[in-house]
């Protein structure tokens, strides 16, 4: 890989190793990168732009499909993004955390091409937003997957609903103190810090793996009261061990985090909410494959996270995902639980 530099560059020269690869793939992951950038710009200058606060919609404050309300700037990013993907042309289907139903991208009525393109695209476009405000680190995240329905057809919520293992790629982007996208097709996990005097990602962590040492562990203390006892015992073992607290309220940061540090994320079911907080298309599964991917593990309270396959777009979940010898134990951990948090009923079914 000598020589390799730009997102740009790197994407088309993995492009290689993969047998009969097209380069679709290659374009879409670009396309992202290029979305990245304007929504990058726009969270550098949130302060200054009058893009912090929350989206008001005829004098009421604009709600997502789960009710959340939503800050401008996951307004702004959810249409960037959309906007961006809706005009790469092997995109025929997206999902989005702040959409109801599917975003369909039919590109031969625009005369762009023949029908519906062949990846899917989940996305979270700014995840942990309510950070904004404050200053502090958000993220997007992104999982694609191949869909199933014929490329005629407009695609059919089954194309989304498909296990972590199944995924093409998926990937993140940090706005923190400098602003990297990192992202898996399934041969590793490389990352890229984006160069704004230049205005491109450049690849500064080829081939990222959870390191030896388990160092931290995030959690919200605030939601471990309703939930396995197995939890509380698990991080005073974690703190016996020597690892240390660290949460940042977005995902993607704490995610980034334990990466490069060694640790876990931990936001557990509770026993009047089994499934969670998180989604599981929008952060769960893409974060899983990247952890898969780079060594590390995934758990939902009873299942390995990539096997699960969810029942309906907006599904939560429950998620710990970070080191695996973190998530070893604590699954040991919870297997011997006296009061384990019951897995919601109807919700998925292993492959
Ligand atoms: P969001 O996608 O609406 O921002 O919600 C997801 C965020 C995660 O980034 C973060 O880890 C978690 O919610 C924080 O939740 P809590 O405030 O309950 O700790
Ligand atoms: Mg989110």
């Amino acid at each position: 890989m000598i020589g390799v530099n730009t997102l740009q560059e790197f994407v088309v020269a993995r492009q290689a190793d993969f047998a009969g690869a097209t380069g679709d793939l290659s374009r879409l992951l670009t396309d992202i990168g290029t979305a990245a950038k304007m929504v990058n710009r726009h969270v550098n200058s949130a302060g200054l732009s009058g893009i912090l606060g929350v989206h008001k919609a005829n004098g009421n404050t604009s709600r997502n499909v789960q009710g959340e309300s939503q800050q401008k700037l996951d307004v702004y990013a959810d249409d960037t993004f959309t906007r961006v993907l809706k005009s790469c042309l092997k995109v025929g289907g997206i999902v989005s955390e702040e959409q109801p139903g599917i975003i369909h991208v039919d590109h031969s009525a625009r005369g762009q091409g023949r029908g519906y393109g062949k990846y899917m695209v989940c996305i979270d476009p700014l995840d942990g937003s309510s950070n904004v405000d404050v200053n502090i680190s958000v993220g997007t995240i992104f999982g694609i997957y191949r869909r199933k329905s014929p490329l005629t057809e407009p695609a059919v919520v089954e194309d989304f609903l498909q296990p972590a293992s199944e995924l093409v790629a998926a990937g993140y982007v940090l706005y923190g103190s400098s602003t990297m996208l990192v992202y898996s097709t399934g041969g590793g996990v490389n990352g890229f810090t984006f160069d704004p005097s230049i205005g491109e990602f450049f690849l500064s962590h080829p081939a990222m793996q959870f390191p030896k040492e388990e160092r931290v562990y995030s959690v919200n203390d605030a939601r471990l009261s309703d939930t396995d006892p197995a939890i509380s015992e698990f991080l005073a073992d974690c703190r016996q061990r020597g690892m240390t607290a660290r949460y940042t309220g977005a995902l993607v940061a704490d995610f980034h985090r334990n990466l490069i540090q060694g640790g876990i994320y931990l936001y557990p079911g509770s026993y009047s909410k089994p499934e969670g907080k998180l989604r599981m298309l929008y952060e769960a599964q893409p974060l899983a494959f990247l952890a898969e991917q780079a060594g590390g593990a995934t758990w939902c309270h009873h299942h390995n996270l990539l096997d699960v396959v969810p029942g309906s777009l907006h599904q939560r979940t429950p998620l710990f995902t970070g080191h695996a010898d973190s998530i070893a134990r604590l699954k040991n951990m919870m297997h011997a639980s006296a009061r384990p948090i019951p897995e919601p009923e109807g919700m998925w079914v292993l492959r």
